[in-house]
């Protein structure tokens, strides 16, 4: 045990379940809007709601949940923090959540309702901006406590093979410090000058680019730990081993040169970036893919060996062998399998000439909510099965894996109407972002989107049931931290790490961090230098903001 890395990532799983309660609970009432079953009071703003929801599900919880869960395992694999990774850790929980405290007061207040993406020119309260900063910040203070333990830790035992999990923590976390500078330079430069009356007027496009330099390696930031998840815990759970260790290694190694100079794929139909650069970035996007699909294999592979090994036979008797009444399994597995309809629509979504049918559409928004509102935010939520009681020092009772297997197939019921009408409606035109009050009463656009299918009300049915399942897993989560049985020391629910199949030292070249770095830096330079001149040199005229407040 690491008592010290212990309490703070209990810390951050408390934000980040207050997150989801309080973001799901947006999602909900805009559902509800969308579907005209509610109406909101005039002090409410449509737009503030949407903000609310994206900012604390895809940014907050997301974020404190990742830090929990590596806090953890680099205490489990590579011992406790030490005195100074435990100041790191304390100075970054702190400003993360003084900032996000204050951007969420300005979003209620309805002074940022700019949306999780909160692009220039819209303009939000200086505050937001302060406060995003400050939670950057705080993300790096933490991310380098985690780097600086595990190469303390390679320090200490020269030609010994890292451990797994510390490995993939520390390629998430690199991850997350490069693609953070992007965002970082946009708010410290553009939004808060610009809030402040500093400057008149910003580049948008700049700051739309340095977004996006963010926005795609931030989806990897929050799929890497789920990997993690499947990689490193599953085969433990379903009593088996990892069937290639140095491929699940590969695979990361290959997000951490690919994550970065693909951003541009976000930006497709605006102009400004040249049609050579966004192609390049469109095919960099499709090597980003191989990764997943590496994943996919390994982690089907494990299945397949585990059940084997035990003596399953026959092409596919050895499925039956999967512990399908176990949380701790079905959760993250319904989560897999919501990726390959959430990697297929990545990759619609990537393909230059498809994009402009999607862009700004609902089906991206059902895109999202396939890849991060499920494999990863249903996986984060079959792990906290093992990760709340082992970090309480409690038990797992049956009667709370029972509501953990209703609460999973809640989840996925609700995901599952939801998404396939938001990617139907997608298809039919229903804009993204728009409030449904603007065409609402309009007899064309109110029998054109009342199929059984892609119907709003559909999606506010799966909107209802997520509510649901995410009010339940709160509850759980709250009872595994505080009231489920206490166990003896070291009987606690334990955090299942699973050894490799394959025997003997890894290739050196998959530790070579100054290669991959170097190869990231490299690709990085050749995607985003000229783009950046030509935005520079020939962008549109410096933007007013439109100020939200
Ligand atoms: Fe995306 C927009 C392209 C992955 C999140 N994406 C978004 C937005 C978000 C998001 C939040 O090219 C909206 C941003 C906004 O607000 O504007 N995305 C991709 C591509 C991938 C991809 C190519 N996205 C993700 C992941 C996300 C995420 C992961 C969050 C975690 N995305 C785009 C594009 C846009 C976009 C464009 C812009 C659209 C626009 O115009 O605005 C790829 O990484 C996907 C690769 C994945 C696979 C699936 C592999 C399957 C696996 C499951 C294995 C299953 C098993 C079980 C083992 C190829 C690993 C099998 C069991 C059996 C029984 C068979």
């Amino acid at each position: 045990r690491s008592p010290i890395a212990d309490a703070w990532a209990r810390r951050h799983l408390t934000v980040a379940f207050a997150a989801v309660f309080v973001g799901a609970l947006g999602g909900l009432v805009q559902a509800f809007v969308r579907a005209g079953w509610m109406t909101l009071p005039p002090w409410l703003d449509y737009y503030a709601v949407l903000t609310v929801h994206g900012v604390l599900l895809a940014l907050v919880s997301t974020t404190y949940f990742i830090f929990a869960y590596l806090l953890a395992g680099n205490g489990r694999t590579l011992g406790d923090l030490s005195p100074g990774g435990r100041r790191f850790v304390a100075l970054g929980f702190w400003l993360m959540t003084v900032g996000i405290l204050l951007a969420a007061a300005m979003i209620l207040a309805g002074e940022a309702s700019v949306l999780y993406t909160f692009y220039l020119p819209l303009q939000a309260h200086p505050l937001f901006y302060i406060g995003l900063a400050l939670f950057v910040v705080g993300t790096w203070s933490v991310a380098y406590a985690l780097i600086r333990q595990y190469f303390d830790w390679k320090k200490a035992h020269p030609g010994e093979r890292t451990p797994l999990f510390a490995f993939m923590a520390t390629v998430t976390l690199f991850i997350w410090w490069i693609a953070s500078l992007g965002v970082a330079a946009t708010v410290l430069f553009q939004m808060i000058p610009l809030s402040l009356g500093w400057v008149s007027g910003v580049n948008v496009e700049l700051s739309r680019t340095l977004f996006w330099y963010f926005g795609h390696p931030l989806v990897y930031f929050w799929l890497l730990p789920a990997y993690m998840v499947w990689y490193v815990n599953l085969p433990k759970i379903i009593g088996g081993r990892l069937f290639s260790d140095a491929l699940a290694r590969f695979a990361f190694l290959l997000f951490l040169v690919f994550s970065f100079p693909v951003g541009v794929h976000h930006q497709l139909t605006e102009p400004g970036i040249r049609d050579v650069w966004k192609f390049f970035q469109v095919v960099l996007t499709f090597a980003v893919v191989v990764p997943s699909l590496m994943t996919a294999f390994n982690v089907f592979a494990t299945f397949e060996l585990t059940a084997r090994e035990k003596g399953h036979r026959g092409l596919f008797g050895w499925i039956r062998a999967l512990p399908w009444q176990d949380v701790r399994f079905l959760a993250p597995f319904l989560a897999m399998l919501f990726f390959i309809p959430g990697g297929i629509g990545g990759l619609i979504n990537a393909s230059y000439q498809m994009n402009a049918m999607v862009h700004n559409t609902l089906f991206v928004v059902g895109h999202f909510h396939v890849t991060v509102g499920t494999p990863v935010m249903l996986t984060f939520f079959g792990a906290s099965f093992w990760l709340i009681p082992n970090l309480t020092g409690r038990t797992l009772p049956a009667g709370a894996r029972r509501l953990g297997l209703v609460q999973a197939i809640l989840w996925a019921a609700g995901m599952l109407l939801m998404s396939i009408a938001q990617h139907a409606l997608g298809l039919m035109g229903a804009p993204r972002r728009t409030a449904f009050t603007t065409y609402q009463n309009h007899p064309v656009a109110e029998s054109w989107f009342s199929t059984p299918i892609a119907n709003y009300a559909t999606m506010a049915a799966g909107g209802a049931l997520l509510f649901t399942a995410a009010v339940l897993m709160v509850g759980l989560a709250v009872y595994l931290a505080f009231f489920a049985p206490k166990a003896a020391p070291d009987r606690a629910e334990p955090f299942p790490l699973a050894e490799a199949a394959e025997e003997g030292m890894q290739p050196a070249l998959l530790e070579n961090w100054r290669l991959w770095l170097t190869l990231a830096a490299v690709l990085i330079v050749i995607a985003y230098t000229v783009p950046l001149i030509d935005i520079a040199n020939h962008g549109a005229p410096l933007v007013r903001g439109y100020r939200t407040w």
